[in-house]
């Protein structure tokens, strides 16, 4: 799978990792959140980013500059895929559990909205991408059904209301689902919580199809062009702003896919 990684840098951290005391262990580089996505043309209707409450995470050194967050797993691919300054050499400054990054108020690259906050997310996968998942809850029924269950009951998932503050925004129209097509989706489908896994499944298989075959962008550089045309665009414009970078999976290493 080739993803665009999104460099979304910490603008302040939770109280909970400010309580950890990293600095002494980041050497004043600046940290990013990475996240894998494969709609780099929805970057616009970015809201909040998840992370798995109970994965581990690590602060790893890209060079002197720059340290990413994401899953050990990645920062290994990402070690040889040419990101880091060393090739192959992982060098982990600190570990931090989802559930501690949760309330970090993060840079959301290209989005309308462009500060957002962390979120929890019980099905964010530890082997898929970078373990970080940027929030598009106008395109992603996944984003949409979790953002709706933390927002009704906030004092369950231990968050602040504030952090779920941001509603969906359109940027991109299909002939099927109008303007917004996850909360559509979810209405249609039924979709009660993010624990309808298969529901959800089919939600996002038919929006992927829609967007990408029908879709027109309603916002942004490339407003008016295909989904089609816009995703290849905007992704070499945040790879070329330095917000963005090719990060691929290798193939074939997803046991659970296999036959
Ligand atoms: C932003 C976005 C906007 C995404 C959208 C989707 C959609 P796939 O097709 O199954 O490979 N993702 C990335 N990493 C993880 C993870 N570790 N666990 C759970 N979800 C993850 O799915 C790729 C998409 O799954 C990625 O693209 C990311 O969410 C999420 F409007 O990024 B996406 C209809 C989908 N729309």
């Amino acid at each position: 799978q080739e993803y665009t990684g999104i460099k979304m840098r910490v603008v302040e951290w939770s109280d909970l990792v400010k309580a950890e005391d990293l600095e002494a262990q980041l050497g004043g580089r600046t940290v990013y959140l990475v996240a894998a996505t494969l709609r780099p043309e929805t970057m616009y209707g970015q809201t909040n980013c998840f992370v798995g409450p109970s994965l581990k995470y690590g602060v790893f050194a890209i060079n002197d500059q720059e340290a990413f967050v994401c899953t050990h797993r990645a920062a290994r691919n990402m070690a040889f895929q040419g990101i880091t300054a060393e090739k192959g050499e992982v060098k982990q400054l600190a570990e931090i559990e989802g559930s501690k990054i949760v309330g970090t108020k993060i840079n959301a690259p290209f989005s309308i909205n462009p500060e957002v906050y962390v979120l929890p997310m019980e099905s964010v996968l530890p082997d898929k991408g970078t373990g970080v998942v940027t929030s598009v809850p106008s395109d992603s029924p996944d984003d949409y059904a979790t953002l709706m269950d933390l927002r009704k009951k906030p004092e369950y998932y231990h968050i602040d209301p504030k952090w779920a503050s941001i509603d969906p925004v359109p940027v991109l129209y299909t002939p099927s689902y109008g303007e917004m097509s996850a909360p559509f989706l979810v209405k249609k489908l039924k979709i009660q919580s993010a624990k309808d896994a298969k529901q959800l499944a089919e939600a996002k298989e038919l929006a992927y199809k829609e967007g990408f075959y029908s879709g027109t962008m309603t916002v942004g550089e490339f407003k008016g062009e295909s989904v089609q045309e816009a995703k290849v665009k905007v992704r070499e414009s945040m790879i070329k702003q330095g917000v963005g970078m090719a990060y691929a999976e290798p193939e074939g290493l997803i046991i659970s896919r296999s036959a």
